[in-house]
């Protein structure tokens, strides 16, 4: 009685704050009543505390059970269909393990079969004509359910699971995790390293945004980019980092379901608050449509009884650590831990069976509750859709598994666990095989089968599917004489990122290709001189410019248009490169190739997101990637975290970037020209990193034939001069009865500091009598690429006639000593050391980087003309071919300090 007296009152409270609020409406207009409602809930706030702080609404599902849609399948089909899938997922991990260690995973898909297959029954689309279908990011984890649901459609058969994380094996197998390097046909996107995958479908959906902006995509629906995240995922920065990009671009076309199951590898996500609380409030702040399907069906009738709203009270209370507890427990546990916390619940509960309240379902295992939540998601307009489903992760398994803070790791299952597996979910396997573990597959004529097909082909297909059509277009790329002002050279200086800003603007009048470039650029256009492509070009701006940019009446304004064609990022190398991907994949994604060409700060590339540079080598993209501001010593000024010695050491890791450090605009002309004939017209899975500096000095013409040398990585550039032995140091420094020919030596330098080679060459030349060649290496990984590749050959063709690589072939017939110096570490030119006639002697920038000129940085880390001088006597003297003295006195006449610092500290 007193019960329903104070419930009563709390009617007429919000009856009366309600009246309070609609005359506020009415009479202050909203803005005002929004801060008079703020101020009050942040008296309440300041009285209360531990009361959430940020946007939340109560721990129940979003949609009400009355606005639930009717469920158009059968779900009783559906749900046979599932739990054969989930049979599969589970007997290939389990049975990879019982003859090997390979590992898998079955818990995380056990606690997702429902939200996929809700998609794949009723939402995910394939590709038909134009459509290029739905995008859509797996969790990595689950790969086994997505397979086991691609054998259930007849696309992989049992040696392929069989073979689950044996590719190797013969007749191949299924990669461990969705890799496009490794099954080209079938995954589409990368996203075993968490976070990565979140990040790229914001950009993916942005991208595609882009595309029809453009006019280059044109489809009657618009794609929908569905990505699956783990709740421990969230944690990863690149997971929530871009969610206001999705909500600023109004992404509608984006859905993210969030499994939380509430754990993660090692244990709870949110033992003592609630992750799905916590992420509520964080999409919410940044924007998003937020839908929580937290309870099952079973639950509707629950929350209707609860007129006191002590259940909802309770369910706020509980925390993850506790209902992960009662995943776990028997339903008398949650009886009397979770309901016997008020007698009331005690009793709202009263009907129920200890076995029925422990089968209370999660809203992420109740097919019709994630079909209203996709349904949802689908009609939304304006802004991207999370859905955050609670499950138990590994789900069905029970002793085995089900809710144990060892799900993830589980891999095996005794026989006891399988038969209550299979009699869980009427799997029809009989006793005598079943400790085989046998997959299941429904006949090709039963009902199930028939269904699943029909509903593939009812929604366009079937998917993951990656597909290269034959038949798209290829780009019309220009040939090698289209750059011809970049053979001619130029007297005026120009760094090589001048170079590279003329070239993609002559590059942006090429008929063919102009359209399919995309400029990208995290916030450092006006650095590298791009912001002159700002006019002519544009930058893509979904609600173009609505307002008079500042320096509008300035030739270089920022001009934002609908259809700009520069993806202006901002400070987001991370999301820089996401793009970067989208771009180039779009050749698979939508059918159409877009060349991307990423500039940046080269010290924040690999090293900065160097986990994005090895997906865009998985995920097959193309394109170029411009690491500006290249080098150890050529940005003055900047230092140690800015002056970028090694990217090509992390580029030189990943197997399909072909890595260049190109000295001259030529150099940079014939590799782009052919970078683009090998990546769009051949259709070769490359990509292309090249280091561009930004000190002046004049650009040479192309000396004639050495367009192969520039591409396979080294080519002789500037031969040296013909030495009198006249010359005294012809005499004087040679040891006595040494011959008579003049002494020879070779200086590969790269990027910029090839200045140092020759400027040493005419030291050399003129004050010690040694003719250098100086060779311009362009590429180091190439070349030590090649020379492996033959010795390999040679190895296992040993009484065969040997192959030669390049490297030696070129340097097979030179003479005298040989010293590379770049701008980079020594394990750079070190790379090709062993293919190097008598040694390759090495001067590179390892060590921290220092705020000062470019001279003295130079001379700091022993890369300039004077010690490139000292290193070439005295590998001259190494081989016996001048006196050591001779190396002593030019330390002296050079004035170089042989006992300064030693820049390398360990
Ligand atoms: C960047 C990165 N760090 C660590 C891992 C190793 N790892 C794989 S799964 C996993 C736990 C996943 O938890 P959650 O995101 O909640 O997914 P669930 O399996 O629970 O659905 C971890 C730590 C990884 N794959 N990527
Ligand atoms: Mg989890």
């Amino acid at each position: 009685m007193e019960k329903k007296e104070t419930h009563g009152s709390s009617d007429k409270w919000a009856e009366s704050l309600q009246s309070v609020f609609d005359l506020a409406l009415e009479n202050q207009g909203p803005e005002r009543t929004a801060q008079l409602l703020n101020k009050l809930a942040d008296r309440l706030r300041a009285s209360q505390d531990g009361l959430p702080r940020g946007f939340n609404t109560p721990y129940v599902n979003t949609i009400p059970p009355e606005q639930q849609p009717p469920f158009p399948g059968d779900w009783q089909m559906e749900r046979r269909i599932k739990s054969y899938i989930r049979w599969n997922a589970m007997a290939m991990v389990v049975k990879a393990n019982s003859t090997t260690n390979v590992g898998g995973h079955i818990s995380t898909y056990a606690s997702a079969a429902t939200l996929y297959e809700v998609g794949f029954n009723h939402f995910f689309r394939g590709r038909t004509g134009n459509f290029p279908g739905d995008m859509v990011y797996f969790q990595g984890h689950a790969a086994p359910g997505i397979y086991a649901r691609a054998f259930l459609e007849g696309r992989l058969d049992e040696k392929h699971l069989q073979n689950f994380r044996q590719e190797l094996a013969d007749g191949g197998g299924l990669s461990s995790y969705p890799h496009p390097y490794l099954m080209p046909e079938f995954w589409q996107f990368p996203t075993v390293s968490m976070g990565l995958g979140p990040l790229l479908s914001i950009y993916q959906a942005r991208f595609n945004r882009y595309l029809q902006a453009r006019g280059l995509a044109k489809w009657a629906e618009e794609p929908k980019v569905w990505c699956f995240v783990g709740d421990g995922e969230s944690d990863e920065p690149e997971t929530l980092g871009s969610l206001t990009l999705a909500s600023r671009e109004n992404l509608d076309n984006l859905v993210w379901v969030v499994n939380c199951n509430l754990q993660r590898l090692d244990g709870p996500v949110r033992g003592n608050g609630k992750i799905i609380q916590e992420l509520e409030a964080a999409f919410l702040g940044a924007g998003w449509n937020v839908i929580k399907v937290i309870w099952g069906s079973d639950w509707d009738e629950l929350l209707a009884r609860d007129k006191s709203g002590l259940l909802l009270k309770r369910m706020g209370e509980a925390v993850d650590g506790d209902y992960q507890k009662y995943s776990v427990e028997p339903g008398s546990y949650t009886r009397r831990h979770f309901f016997g916390k008020y007698p009331e619940l005690l009793e709202l509960v009263n009907h129920l069976t200890d076995e029925q309240i422990h089968k209370l379902l999660r809203g992420g295992h109740d097919t019709r509750k994630v079909y209203s939540a996709y349904q949802a998601a689908m009609e939304h307009k304006g802004r991207p859709t999370v859905i955050l489903a609670k499950t138990v992760k590994g789900y069905g398994l029970g002793e085995a598994g089900e809710g144990r803070n060892i799900s993830h790791q589980q891999k095996k299952m005794n026989e006891k666990e399988l038969r209550e597996f299979r009699a869980r979910f009427n799997i029809p396997i009989s006793d005598d095989v079943i400790a085989e573990t046998p997959f299941y597959r429904p006949p090709a004529d039963s009902p199930e089968a028939k269904y699943l097909l029909e509903r593939r082909k009812t929604l366009g297909g079937f998917l993951p599917a990656r597909q290269v059509n034959p038949g798209s277009p290829v780009l019309d790329v220009p040939k090698l004489n289209f750059f011809a002002e970049f053979f001619k050279g130029s007297s005026t200086g120009v760094s090589t990122t001048m170079a590279f800003v003329r070239l993609i603007s002559v590059l942006l009048r090429h008929k063919g290709l102009s359209r399919n470039i995309v400029p990208i650029i995290p916030d450092e256009a006006r650095t590298f001189g791009l912001d002159a492509l700002f006019k002519d070009i544009g930058i893509y701006s979904s609600k173009g410019q609505l307002y008079d940019p500042v320096d509008s009446q300035s030739l270089l304004y920022y001009n934002e248009k609908k259809d700009g064609q520069i993806l202006e990022e901002g400070i987001t190398e991370a999301g820089s490169m996401a793009s970067f991907i989208a771009a180039g994949t779009s050749y698979a994604t939508h059918g159409v190739p877009m060349a991307p060409f990423y500039i940046y700060y080269s010290m924040f590339g690999p090293q900065r997101v160097g986990d994005l540079f090895w997906l865009a080598g998985d995920i097959r993209a193309k394109g170029f990637l411009l690491g500006a501001t290249s080098g150890r010593t050529t940005l003055n000024g900047e230092g140690l975290q800015h002056q970028d010695g090694h990217s090509l050491l992390h580029a030189g890791s990943i197997p399909t970037l072909l890595a260049y450090d190109p000295a001259f605009a030529y150099e940079i002309a014939v590799i782009v020209a052919d970078g683009l004939r090998r990546m769009y017209a051949e259709g070769e899975d490359i990509f292309y990193y090249l280091t561009l500096y930004n000190e002046n000095y004049p650009m040479p013409p192309m000396p004639a034939g050495v367009e192969d040398g520039i591409l396979k990585g080294l080519y002789k550039f500037k031969p040296g001069p013909e030495i009198s032995l006249a010359h005294p140091m012809g005499k004087g420094g040679r040891r006595p009865g040494e011959g008579s020919e003049g002494l020879k030596a070779h200086i590969f330098g790269s990027g910029t500091i090839i200045n140092s080679a020759l400027r040493a060459q005419e030291i050399l030349a003129e004050r010690y009598g040694v003719s250098v060649d100086v060779w311009s290496a362009t590429s180091y990984k190439l070349l030590r690429t090649d020379a492996l590749r033959c010795k390999r050959w040679n190895m296992l063709h040993p009484t065969a006639s040997p192959k030669k690589s390049y490297i030696e072939t070129l340097l097979a017939k030179e003479q005298g000593a040989f010293v590379a110096v770049s701008d980079y570490m020594r394990l750079v030119p070190d790379q090709i050391a062993p293919w190097v006639p008598g040694g390759l002697m090495t001067l590179g920038t390892d060590g921290f980087g220092r705020s000062d000129t470019r001279a003295r940085l130079r001379r700091f880390f022993e890369v300039d003309a004077e010690f490139t001088v000292i290193a070439t006597l005295y590998a001259l003297a190494e081989k016996g071919l001048v006196e050591r003295e001779v190396v002593t006195k030019a330390i002296k006449d050079l004035g170089v300090d042989p006992e300064k610092i030693q820049p390398h500290i360990v």
